[in-house]
C-alpha cells in the first residue's frame, strides 16, 4: 500500500512508518509549553526526521480531557508559520492534527500533506473542506468529546462498535467524494475508552488492520500504559510506549504516532529483521 500526497510526495506503507508528534499547544498534557516557540518547534521537528520519523503531526489544540477550547484564529496561528517552517527546512510529510476546517485549508495551501482529525470530519465544513482539498485522512473513533469522553465511556461491544463505525464513516466520505486511497482508519485508542476497551482493541487489531484502508494508531504516552505499568507521569512511559508501537506495528498497523521517535524506530528494527529473515 502507498500514500499519494500532492506536490509529488508518496509514502510506501509496506513497512510500518512512524509519525512524530509535535504539539504546538502551551497545555499539551506531556510535553505542554516546551515547543511553543518556533525555533523550539523546529528543533524538535529536525531530531525526530533524524530518528525516523517520516510523518510529523502537527497540533495547536490540545485533546486532553479539560483542556481549554481554542479559537480558530488561535489554533491557526499557532500551527500556521510551523507548517510554513518545516515546509521550507525539512523534505517530509506534514500532517495537520486539526477538527477545524480553516486550518485544513490553510495548513494544506501553505504545505502539509494530510489531516488527522479526531473528530473524523464530523465539524460542520470539515468533511466539505476535505473533499476539496483531495488529501489523504485519517478518521478516527471517539465516543463523547475530549471534554467529557473520559467520564463514563460505554460500550456493549467495543471492538463492533469502532469498527462499525469506521466503517460507516469511510462510506460516508467515499459517498461525499473523498477517494478510497485517500481513507485511513484509527479505533482512537483512550478516546472515550476504559482500559479494558482498549486492550480489547488492541487484541483485535489484526481485524482492523484486514480492513482495506491503512491503519494508524497512537498509543504513545496514553493513559492505558500507565495503567497496566503503574508509571504515573506520561514522560515516564517512554519504553512501554515503544513497546506498545512495536505490538501495533506487528498486528497490522501502518502507521504509529508516537512522542518517543528514537526509541519507537530501534524497536521497529526488530521487525524489519524479523520481516527479512
Ligand atoms: C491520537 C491522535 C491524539 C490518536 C490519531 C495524545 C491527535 C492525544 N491521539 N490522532 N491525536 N490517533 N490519529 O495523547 O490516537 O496524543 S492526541
Amino acid at each position: 500500500m502507498q500514500l499519494k500526497f500532492k506536490r509529488g510526495k508518496q509514502l510506501d506503507l509496506s513497512f510500518p512508518q512512524i509519525m512524530g508528534i509535535l504539539n504546538v499547544t502551551p497545555d499539551s498534557f506531556s510535553d505542554g509549553g516546551e515547543h511553543l516557540n518556533r525555533a523550539a518547534a523546529i528543533d524538535h521537528c529536525a531530531r525526530m526526521i533524524s530518528e525516523g520519523a517520516t510523518i510529523i503531526d502537527i497540533g495547536g489544540e490540545s485533546t486532553r480531557p479539560q483542556a481549554a477550547t481554542v479559537s480558530s484564529e488561535e489554533e491557526c496561528e499557532r500551527v500556521l508559520p510551523v507548517v510554513e517552517d518545516i515546509c521550507k527546512r525539512f523534505d517530509t510529510i506534514i500532517s495537520l492534527d486539526t477538527s477545524n476546517p480553516e486550518l485544513m485549508r490553510l495548513g494544506i495551501e501553505a504545505g502539509a500533506h494530510l489531516i488527522n482529525d479526531v473528530r473524523s470530519l464530523q465539524r460542520p465544513g470539515a468533511l466539505k473542506a476535505a473533499v476539496e482539498l483531495e488529501v489523504p485522512v485519517c478518521l478516527m473513533h471517539m465516543q463523547g468529546q475530549p471534554q467529557d469522553m473520559q467520564e463514563n465511556p460505554h460500550y456493549q461491544d467495543c471492538v463492533r462498535e469502532v469498527k462499525d463505525f469506521l466503517l460507516k464513516r469511510a462510506t460516508e466520505c467515499e459517498q461525499a467524494g473523498i477517494s478510497r486511497s485517500n481513507i485511513i482508519l484509527d479505533p482512537g485508542f483512550c478516546f472515550g475508552k476504559s482500559v479494558q476497551d482498549n486492550y480489547a482493541l488492541l487484541k483485535h487489531l489484526p481485524e482492523f488492520a484486514a480492513l482495506p484502508y491503512p491503519l494508524l494508531t497512537g498509543l504513545s504516552r496514553k493513559s492505558m500504559l500507565g495503567a497496566v505499568s503503574a508509571l504515573a507521569d506520561p514522560k515516564e512511559r517512554v519504553c512501554i510506549s515503544a513497546g506498545a508501537a512495536l505490538l501495533c506495528a506487528e498486528r497490522g498497523a501502518s502507521i504509529v504516532r508516537v512522542h518517543d521517535v528514537r526509541e519507537t524506530a530501534q524497536l521497529l528494527s526488530l521487525l524489519r529483521a524479523l520481516r527479512e529473515a
